[in-house]
């Protein structure tokens, strides 16, 4: 059965409502990233760029890094931008554009998140990278699918006694990344850990500028949770959702995060943009060694 033109939604030239894309400029590596600017800051270490498009925040450059194809997208800010990205991602590869039926075999991506975000723990300092072997979201999104099957209920239930969470909140679930991609991304010096999604950048993330927040102890209550000897580590908005749909969809997701605040020392990087492209060096040359 086609989807329906209002569930599906496609452009006036075929390509996929936001991304603005049709399947073959799409890449089965993905690298995607918040700001629209960093797009060209990965693909200026490109051999070739073959296709670029832009709509909205949504900016797309696909090339080859030293033979390897690779499509890099912006996101926006935020898990909301991230349910369209990774839908229509999904969609570029699994259902067919003609007949818009789902495809009888399905295609696995590789999807990962250049980002930068914020430490919690005081012994992560600023300027090191941080691979997030698991996130925990504070979003809410994936509650909307049929997902418990792939969230780590227990974990997220002794976060909830942790912090006595306000049930006003969304729940908290918990997801792994891909193990594949952690393996081909750790090395000498990158951190590991969990890293805790939110839907905002200031009372989400527990920063006071003129607001009251419900619990002002959150960011401790976060800092010193452990579950199975493992750690909160850092805070940023996006990738709880990105390995929730991943994982629903079978992608494969990692999220690469350039630490540029630590919240617990409360300091900032005095160079952000040398991290996030050092970042972005280190990503390209692990994706093709
Ligand atoms: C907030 O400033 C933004 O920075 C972080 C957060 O996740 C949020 O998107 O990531 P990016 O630098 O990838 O946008």
């Amino acid at each position: 059965m086609p989807i329906k033109a209002s569930e599906f939604i496609q452009n006036s030239d075929g390509s996929v409502y936001h991304l603005n894309l049709l399947p073959e400029n799409l890449a089965n590596t993905v690298i995607v990233v918040g700001d629209p600017d960093r797009v060209e800051r990965i693909t200026r270490h490109f051999d070739k760029i073959e296709f670029k498009t832009r709509k909205r925040e949504f900016h797309t450059q696909t090339g080859y890094y030293k033979g390897k194809r690779i499509s890099v997208i912006s996101t926006g800010i935020g898990p909301d931008n991230i349910d369209i990205v990774i839908n229509e991602l999904d969609a570029l590869v699994n259902i067919d554009f003609k007949t818009r039926e789902i495809k009888k075999e399905i295609t696995s991506l590789d999807i990962i998140r250049i980002g930068t975000s914020g430490s919690i723990q005081e012994e992560i300092p600023v300027d090191s990278f941080l691979i997030s072997e698991s996130a925990i979201g504070f979003d809410g999104l994936l509650h909307f699918y049929d997902s418990e099957h792939i969230q780590d209920l227990e974990f997220a239930e002794a976060f909830i006694r942790h912090l006595d969470w306000f049930p006003k909140k969304a729940t908290p679930y918990v997801i792994g990344g891909s193990e594949k991609l952690i393996k081909c991304m750790e090395g000498t010096g990158i951190y590991k850990g969990i890293t805790g999604t939110n839907i905002g950048f200031y009372g989400p993330q527990g920063r006071v500028l003129r607001l009251a927040l419900e619990d002002d102890r959150m960011n401790d209550k976060l800092a010193s949770f452990t579950f199975n000897n493992k750690k909160i580590t850092n805070l940023e908005m996006e990738t709880s959702a990105i390995y929730g749909l991943s994982k629903l969809l079978g992608h494969h997701a990692l999220s690469m995060n350039a630490v540029i605040a630590n919240r617990a020392a409360g300091t900032f990087s005095s160079d952000p943009k040398k991290a996030v492209d050092d970042l972005i060096k280190y990503t390209l040359e692990q994706l093709v060694k």
